[in-house]
């Protein structure tokens, strides 16, 4: 039987609530007591200093150095992964990595109510889960622009946000001049979420030589996922969502997934947790079609 080959991302200090750092333990938990899959956790990196903000740099640099080594070589390997955060900040090391393993451009579908497109300089929060994006295409503090290698690790055109509800001006104005593709959730809920996931594979599938998905939770609407710290209302639907994701796991391109946000504090009635759950379900599942 395949195995599943995880990571966790134990770190939310680059939001301003940090309970998501308990996310993967309790993901591993529910894992150990309620499946019978084989599964491999290949390290578990974060901090739980109080450092916060900028301050927090260097542990965000650390563990994303730590978890970028775990997908880079996961990759080389040809094994399908799952990273699992903590905060957003997780997809710097994430990216990172698989973008070093692969010898080509690297596609990105950005699941999310955000945009996560700030550098330090026009963050209002200065919280770095707010700052992925930049920092993938090569905008942001050098800790994080140089993981694993100096070079821009994602090109713009490469990424596709999906169902984007969320921003300040500054961002939008960043990811507009860069020029990466954008479903915000006007779009989504006009052509389905199914249709707009469709379109992008077909244009990652051309222009790209793998490509992942973050999945950060606060995409979904508050109502069927309220375990995250940023719930913004009118997001996208678990029910119209899971058939669409489940067949993009089937894609030979797909190299990993990358769950974040998840906040088991905030979760009510494992709500939350039994979609991330459902979602690493339907992953594993895809490795046996
Ligand atoms: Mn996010």
């Amino acid at each position: 039987m395949v195995q599943l080959d995880m990571v966790g991302y134990t770190l939310g200090m680059g939001s301003t609530d940090v309970r998501s750092a308990q996310g993967p333990s309790h993901i591993a938990k529910w894992l150990e007591l309620n499946c019978a899959w084989p599964i491999v956790w290949h390290g578990m990196f974060g901090d739980t200093t109080a450092a916060r903000q900028m301050q927090a740099l260097g542990d965000i640099q650390d563990a994303c150095q730590s978890l970028a080594q775990v997908t880079q070589q996961l990759t080389l390997s040809q094994k399908r992964w799952v990273a699992c955060g903590g905060d957003h900040s997780a997809a710097i090391g994430t990216w990172s990595g698989a973008a070093s393993a692969i010898d080509g451009p690297l596609g990105l579908i950005w699941f999310d109510a955000h945009l996560d497109a700030h550098t330090p300089e026009t963050s209002h929060t200065k919280n770095i889960h707010g700052m992925p994006i930049a920092c993938l295409l090569g905008h942001g503090p050098a800790e994080l622009t140089a993981i694993q290698n100096p070079h821009p690790k994602l090109k713009p055109e490469h990424i596709h946000y999906i169902g984007v509800r969320d921003y300040e001006a500054e961002e939008m104005d960043f990811v507009r001049s860069q020029g990466v593709n954008l479903y915000p959730i006007e779009a989504v809920q006009t052509h389905g979420f199914s249709n707009v996931l469709t379109q992008v594979c077909r244009d990652l599938q051309n222009t790209t030589v793998g490509f992942g998905l973050s999945f950060d939770v606060d995409g979904l609407d508050p109502s069927d996922a309220p375990g995250v710290a940023t719930t913004v209302d009118n997001g996208m639907r678990w029910a119209e969502v899971a058939p669409a994701i489940n067949q993009l796991f089937s894609h030979p391109k797909l190299v990993g997934l990358e769950i974040v946000e998840y906040n088991p504090d905030l979760d009510v009635d494992g709500k939350t947790l039994a979609i991330v759950t459902e979602l690493l379900g339907y992953y594993w599942q895809s490795y046996h079609m």
